[in-house]
Formats: structure tokens, sequence, C-alpha cells
């Protein structure tokens, strides 16, 4: 450890007594407490890239959450969520004191055999909130007292450093690791999908103009100036761009629980509109229907439905047929979609439970796996065997699979990203949101929390579709779910990220199903709160 380490420690010591876990995004909690938590983190950064012997990334955000929290995400060397083994470590290391700090990472170095020569080199991200400078520089400190090299890459969104880190560890060969790098790749894609002069160009019912709802958060920043990168090929119009609060009554976060437009939008018929998340690594898309008037959402199953139905198409166009291509969804793909997937599609879905280190996992068992969660929170992966196959495939079509897989970032979801690969896909296909919105309609569906005391009493199995304990919740649910008749569901799971239990609820009309929801959601909390006999 660094000479300072005593007095880096003193400048972070932890005056909190609470006990934080690394949890389905990393630690996430009100800012005024993760301190400590970053500075430790940042350590720990520089011991695993000394074990991976790579480059590894930390990005400080909260994501959807509101401003005044924080939290921290570890990536690992393809640019994937930190490694589930290092998960308990990071939780051990976040919650002892700081007497015994030394000792543990001591031990640490010597029960993994870390070898403290090696270089570590670690690169950093924040987001835009207002504690995101204090936490970096925690971090900073961590790196420094781990006697690691820092790259800082400032203000960016979490799929930026995700795909930087990638970059470092391919030697380029993904593609350059700075944030023009990005833009440079991404645009080059999308120019040559849509054409440098496609904001000119309606193809039959798409219309090549965007309306961005950028949470307030970095996404509004960074898409702005990726504009020049992108030219003439689509119009491009930021809303909450900064000015308000950062996911406060926008965001895909918003858009999607709320099932409602950003407040004080007024949509127009005929315009697209799709939402960020605060870190830009979600998209949820919106409009206004022609037809009913009404708002209407498409969220991350409409866009893994959506990709994966072009992505067979061009490859049955390029006759590579005997590819395994799968979706990837959780328990919160709407029932319509997966009936949809399997049925009219027909192909494979398989449902992990939540978390995008899940979904990533499952679909890199694939040649090509399209993974989304219903928050719109996904990407695709290709296997290195299928980008082969499909360079030395001579149909013309195959360039045009290579441009979109150039488009992709296929390190984890990214909404810049994600935009760019609905938007040429529309234009392909010649349609308007309204077009991709009839694939199929969603069940009715609703999502709520409960807060109780300990939200840890509740485990669940089958990619958390059933609960576990306590014994005889599941029965309860079972018991109510039925009396809402077929294509009804529930299932309760607790929170990740909040001090919440989560509920979930489908059913054939909105009114059943809030009323399905608020019945589960009172037996969870009489269990929690002693009432009813569990
Ligand atoms: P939790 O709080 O575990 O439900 C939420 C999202 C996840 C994921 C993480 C990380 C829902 C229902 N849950 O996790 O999908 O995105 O946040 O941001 O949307
Ligand atoms: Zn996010």
């Amino acid at each position: 450890m660094n000479e300072n380490f005593n007095q880096l420690l003193s400048k972070n010591a932890r005056n909190i007594d609470k006990f934080i876990a690394y949890g389905t995004a990393g630690f996430r909690d009100k800012a005024i407490e993760l301190q400590h938590i970053m500075f430790r983190m940042g350590i720990l950064a520089t011991l695993r890239a000394r074990v991976v012997k790579a480059t590894i990334g930390v990005m400080i955000t909260a994501s959807h959450n509101p401003e005044e929290d924080n939290g921290l995400k570890l990536i690992d060397p393809k640019g994937e969520m930190l490694d589930p083994s290092w998960e308990s470590i990071c939780t051990y290391l976040a919650n002892i004191n700081d007497k015994e700090l030394l000792d543990s990472i001591n031990k640490l170095i010597e029960d993994k055999s870390i070898d403290m020569s090696v270089v570590a080199h670690v690169l950093i991200g924040r987001d835009t909130r207002s504690s995101s400078e204090r936490l970096h520089k925690a971090v900073i400190d961590g790196i420094q007292a781990g006697d690691g090299r820092v790259n800082d890459f400032g203000l960016v969104t979490t799929p930026q450093v995700h795909y930087a880190v990638l970059c470092f560890n391919t030697n380029e060969e993904y593609g350059e690791p700075t944030e023009v790098g990005y833009y440079k790749k991404l645009s080059n894609a999308f120019i040559k999908l849509n054409g440098e002069n496609g904001s000119q160009i309606v193809a039959n019912n798409y219309i090549p103009s965007v309306v961005i709802d950028g949470a307030n958060g970095i996404g509004a920043i960074k898409i702005k100036q990726m504009k020049q990168f992108l030219g003439n090929s689509l119009n491009i119009e930021v809303i909450n761009d900064g000015n308000g609060v950062l996911n406060a009554f926008c965001g895909a976060d918003f858009v999607k629980v709320q099932q409602r437009a950003p407040k004080d939008l007024q949509l127009e018929v005929g315009k697209r509109y799709l939402a960020f998340d605060g870190d830009a690594d979600r998209i949820i898309y919106f409009y206004k229907n022609q037809i009913d008037g009404y708002f209407h959402m498409l969220d991350g199953d409409k866009i893994a439905v959506l990709i994966a139905s072009y992505l067979k198409d061009l490859l049955s166009s390029v006759q590579i047929s005997d590819i395994d291509l799968c979706i990837v969804q959780t328990a919160y793909a709407n029932g319509s979609s997966t009936n949809y997937i399997e049925n009219i599609l027909k192909l494979p879905v398989h449902c992990v439970p939540t978390g995008v280190k899940h979904l990533h996992h499952r679909a890199l068992q694939a040649d090509i796996g399209v993974y989304f969660e219903a928050n719109g929170h996904g990407t695709v992966t290709f296997s290195n065997k299928t980008v082969n196959r499909i360079k030395l495939c001579s149909h013309e079509t195959s360039l045009k699979l290579l441009n979109f897989i150039d488009l992709v970032n296929q390190t984890v979801g990214d909404a810049i990203s994600d935009m760019l690969v609905i938007e040429s896909i529309l234009r392909s296909k010649g349609q308007s949101i309204q077009d991709w919105d009839m694939l199929y309609t969603d069940l009715p569906n609703r999502n709520i929390k409960v807060t109780v005391k300990d939200r840890n009493v509740i485990t669940t199995g089958d990619a958390e579709r059933k609960v576990l304990t306590p014994i005889g919740l599941q029965d309860k649910i079972d018991a109510i779910v039925a009396k809402y008749g077929p294509n009804s569901r529930s299932f309760v799971r607790p929170s990740g990220t909040e001090d919440a239990v989560r509920i979930y609820a489908e059913s054939t009309t909105q009114d059943n199903t809030d009323s399905l929801a608020k019945e589960v959601a009172k037996v969870v909390y009489d269990m929690a709160y002693g009432v009813g006999g569990l």
C-alpha cells in the first residue's frame, strides 16, 4: 500500500455505522453515507486489476434513483459487471472498521496471492449528481492508496465506461478507448446504415426525427456532444437536458413505472419520443397514438422483439440459419412479449433473475443473445464465431449486419447505442413507432413497492417468480392470483437497490391489475409486520 495510506484513510474515514451490501447494481445509498465506501472500492479496484492483470472500471452513479442518492459499480475487463465472486469481498471491505482496513487488505493480498508489482490500471467515470465530484475524489484517493494508476474519464455515461474498459483490454480492437472513439465508432456505423443525409430522407412511415428526454442527466450532455459526429443522419431534439432536477418527473424510470409522459411535456401525434435514465443505460420509447389519442409506451420487451425479429430476417437473407439466436428476459417481461417471442417469432426465450449481470451472462452463451429488462436496460451480444461467419459470408447484406454489430455496445445496455440501433431498424423497415407498437399489445401491468423492516426475509426461486420463504407467502399469492383468472400473474421479490419489496402484477384489465397488485402488497405488508399468521 501507498506510504500515505493512513493520511488518505483519515480523509475518507468511516463515520457511519450502517451495513451496506454490494447489490443488483453495486453500492447504492444516500450520497452522504458513501464517502468511505468509495475510498475502499478505489483500493479494491487496484487489487482486482492486479488479479485479472487488466484494466478495471469504476462508475459513480445511482442511475435512475434520486439526485441525493449515489452509488458505485465496478466493471470487469470485458466491460461486464464485476465477477459475482468478488461481490462479497466488496461488501466485507465496505463494512469493517477503519482500524481493521489495512490488515484486511493485506490478508486479501495474501489469500489471493496478489502480485503487487503488477501495474493496476483503473478507469473512472461519474455522472452529473452534485455529490459525484466529491465521491469521485474519494475513489481516486483509494486508487492512490492502492498504488494504482488512474485514468480519469470525468463526466461520462455508464456505458461509455464499460465500452472504454473493453477497448483497453482488447488493445483497441473493439474501438478507441476515448469518448471521441466511442462517438466515432457508433456514428460511423449509424451513418453507414442510414446515410449521411438520413435526416432529410423519409422512408415510408419512418420519419427521421426523435425527441429525447435526457432525465436532466449525463445522457443529455453526451447526446448533444455526439450530434456533431452524427451530422445530418438524424434529427435530434433534447428536452430535460439539465435545467431541471435529475430523474424528477422525467427519464426512463419515471415513464416506465408511472406509465405516462414526463411532466410538462405535451405529446404531439406523429412525433417519436424516448427517455434515457440518469446514467444513460436505459431507454424507453413513447408516443401519442393517432387512433386512440392516448400515451403509449414501448419498453425493453418491445425493443428486444424489434431487434430479434430484424436480426432473424437479416440472418435468413444472408442464408445463415443454423444460429442460436435467443432472447433473455426477467420475470418483469410482459406476458404478451414472451408469448409473441415463443409463438410468432419462434425464438427461444430464457428467464433469469433481475440484474443485468444475469441477463448478460445468459446471452453470452448463445451465438447471438438479445437481452432486455422490461425497464429498458439491454443490448445484444454476438459471439466471435458468429462475427467471423458473417465476415466470411459473400452476400451483400452481410455488410449491413457487420455495421449493425458495430452500432451495438455489446458490453452493457446503452441508451445512446440502443436508440441508434432502433432508429436504424425502423428506417430499414420503413416503420413508424405506431407500426412497431402493433407487434403485440402489452397486458396491463403494475409495479409497486412496499417498504418493510427487512426486505431480506423474502427469498425467491424459479428466476424470482416464486417465493421460497417465508413459507406460506407463495400460497397466499397463488390464491389471490387465481381469483383474477387466466393471463393474470403476480410475484414479489426484495429489491437489490432499495429498502423495499417489489410487487409486480399483470392481468387482463388495468383495474384488475391494480387491484391484484394491491392485494398482493397487502399480504407482503402484513407478513412483514407480523399480521396474518405468517
Ligand atoms: P431492483 O431494485 O433490484 O429491483 C432495479 C431494477 C433492475 C436493475 C437495477 C439496477 C426493476 C424492477 N428493477 O433493481 O432491473 O435495473 O435496478 O439499476 O426495474
Ligand atoms: Zn441506469
